[in-house]
């Protein structure tokens, strides 16, 4: 036996001790995550790669030029900046609104402010306002 030989076992043997708490650490650190999550649930949300985490950017405003309005029609035509949400660039499109009423102050070249959502295909505006 040469001396890395000689060594090697003597950390091996060593270790083997060491075993059954390495395993019990490791099986007890799961419980353990859970129930601190569980203890600190507001801020249990900010960690879960999930739905509640993934929903906050989809409530961001988008930054948009109104460039036609259709009020007997309930859509809107904006200039839109690149709206992560619904994985699109910057373009110009007709939006439909979700309430005809948020068309009655709008005219042509008003700076707003504005949420979107795809409604089974057609994009919605579901809140507006102006942009200061
Ligand atoms: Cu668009």
């Amino acid at each position: 036996m040469n001396a890395a030989q000689k060594i090697f076992r003597t950390v091996a043997l060593r270790l083997v001790p060491l075993a059954p708490l390495v395993l019990l650490a490791a099986a007890t650190a799961p419980a353990w995550a859970a129930s601190h999550a569980g203890a600190h649930g507001a801020h249990g949300a900010h960690a879960a790669p999930g739905a509640p985490a993934a929903a906050a950017p989809a409530g961001e405003m988008t930054d948009g030029e109104v460039r036609k309005v259709d009020k007997d029609g309930g859509k809107i035509t904006l200039k839109h900046a690149e709206i992560k949400s619904l994985d699109m660039p910057a373009m110009t499109m007709v939006f439909v609104v979700k309430d005809k009423a948020m068309l009655d102050k709008l005219a042509a070249g008003d700076k707003v402010r504005f949420k979107a959502i795809n409604d089974a295909g057609k994009f919605t505006v579901t809140e507006l306002q102006m942009a200061r």
